[in-house]
């Protein structure tokens, strides 16, 4: 498969152990995701049942060290991702919410007691986190959040609404942002707190195989120990955004590349006019555009993966790397549904369903346009959000 697609040999930049670690994902994707992923998707199931083997491959909070973490590189984490995106989106969301999002918050901004109270478990996928930031009426501009913490005698009390926040229905904790007094403060919620409550939006037609809530907090009382002692103002939450958008840098790539690689099998296969349609001119054109967009977008993931290790990675690179591969990656999939015809638009085929969920993937972390803004400011010197 590799050489069908890895026309500059992107594979000879990556070690030994690079590369068998995504051959490991790449295995599970193939028996526990793809043969099952129509049918998720189809039901709207989100398959808490795998979650068990993702973490005994050390995909949750891999990047993290210590506390049971898997401790491996960001470049280890990034091809993790393509794989997992390969197979979905909702099954990378889930690693990405669980790893980058809530285990990030706590193994960043913490207190010692946090960590240890919440990371192995989180590690070992017993406990299931999620990231509040997100509110009906504040999703760009989380800066504008309406949830509130205020202070009762030794307790916080915290009000408010947040949206589209990934698995908060099964999750055992929730990072939830919060106004203060002292401006924004994040707190870790175990969800059978009283005032708690998650609701799965739906019906959905992108990220089927994945959950989304609406949160209510209602007095939601927690002791004075629940604030993350290391995030103050909105730099914290933004610090784990930074995570989750350089995972997906990768993963998009990865449905990017399943895409391709069914339209290519398809128009190999597929006879018109007596002839397969990878043997057209026209069919051969595309096919090529699409190859060279993934290899451009795998390069671009790899590098700033190199730079993440090297502890050189700026918040405006993420913006490169998210803008450009969602947007090329959404291309692919949709060319590749067209190149599919009919039988491009059911679940027999991968590429509908991943440009469906890259609508959500292109959505969240930051829309295209709020990237787009972050590279003016940094090219102008001036900017334009407001
Ligand atoms: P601004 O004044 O620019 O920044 C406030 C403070 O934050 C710092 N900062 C960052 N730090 C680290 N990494 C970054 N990427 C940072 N971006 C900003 C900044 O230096 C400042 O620090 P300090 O110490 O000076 O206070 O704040 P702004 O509100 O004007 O920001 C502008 C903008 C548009 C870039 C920002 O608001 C933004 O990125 N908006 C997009 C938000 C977003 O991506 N939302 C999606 C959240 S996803 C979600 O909630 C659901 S989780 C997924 C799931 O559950 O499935």
């Amino acid at each position: 498969m590799t050489e069908e697609f890895d026309l500059i040999d992107i594979d000879s930049l990556l070690s030994d152990e690079e590369r068998a670690l995504r051959g490991s994902v790449r295995s599970f994707v193939e028996s526990a995701i793809k043969p099952n992923i129509a049918g998720w998707y189809e039901k709207a199931v989100f398959p808490l049942e795998i979650v068990p083997e993702m973490a005994k491959l050390g995909l949750l909070g891999m990047h993290l060290t210590g506390y049971g973490c898997a401790g491996r590189s960001a470049v280890d984490y990034g091809l993790a991702a393509a794989e997992l995106e390969a197979g979905d989106s909702g099954l990378r969301t889930f690693v990405s919410v669980q790893g980058s999002l809530a285990m990030s918050a706590i193994h960043k901004h913490g207190s010692e007691e946090q960590k240890s109270e919440w990371l192995p478990a989180m590690a070992k996928g017993e406990a299931i986190g999620c990231f509040g930031l997100t509110e009906p009426t504040a999703g760009s501009d989380p800066g504008a959040m309406k949830t509130f913490a205020r202070r009762d005698g030794g307790d916080w009390v915290l009000n408010g609404s947040k949206r589209w926040i990934g698995l908060a229905s099964v999750a055992k904790v929730a990072i939830i942002w919060a106004q203060t007094e002292d401006g924004v403060r994040g707190f870790v919620v175990p969800t059978g707190t009283p005032g708690f409550t998650a609701t799965p939006i739906g019906p959905k037609l992108s990220m089927r195989a994945s959950i989304q809530c609406d949160i209510e907090l209602t007095d939601v009382r927690l002791p004075a120990d629940a604030v993350l002692p290391g995030a103050k103002g909105l730099r914290g939450p933004f610090e784990c955004l930074n995570e989750a958008r350089y995972g997906i840098i990768w993963g998009a790539m990865g449905a990017a590349r399943d895409s391709y690689l069914a339209a290519l099998a398809y128009a190999r296969e597929r006879l018109q006019f007596d002839r397969p349609l990878a043997g057209y001119q026209l069919t051969q054109a595309k096919l090529v555009d699409m190859a060279l967009e993934i290899n451009k977008g795998f390069l671009l993931a790899l590098h700033l993966g190199r730079l993440k290790d090297a502890g050189a990675l700026q918040p405006h690179q993420i913006s490169v790397g998210k803008l450009n591969n969602c947007r090329e990656a959404i291309q692919i999939c949709r060319e590749a549904r067209a190149m599919l015809g009919g039988n491009g638009i059911t679940l027999d085929y991968p590429p509908l369903r991943h440009a469906n969920n890259l609508e959500s993937v292109r959505t969240y972390e930051g829309t295209d346009e709020i990237h787009t803004l972050i590279l003016g400011n940094r090219i102008t010197g001036i900017p334009a959000f407001r």
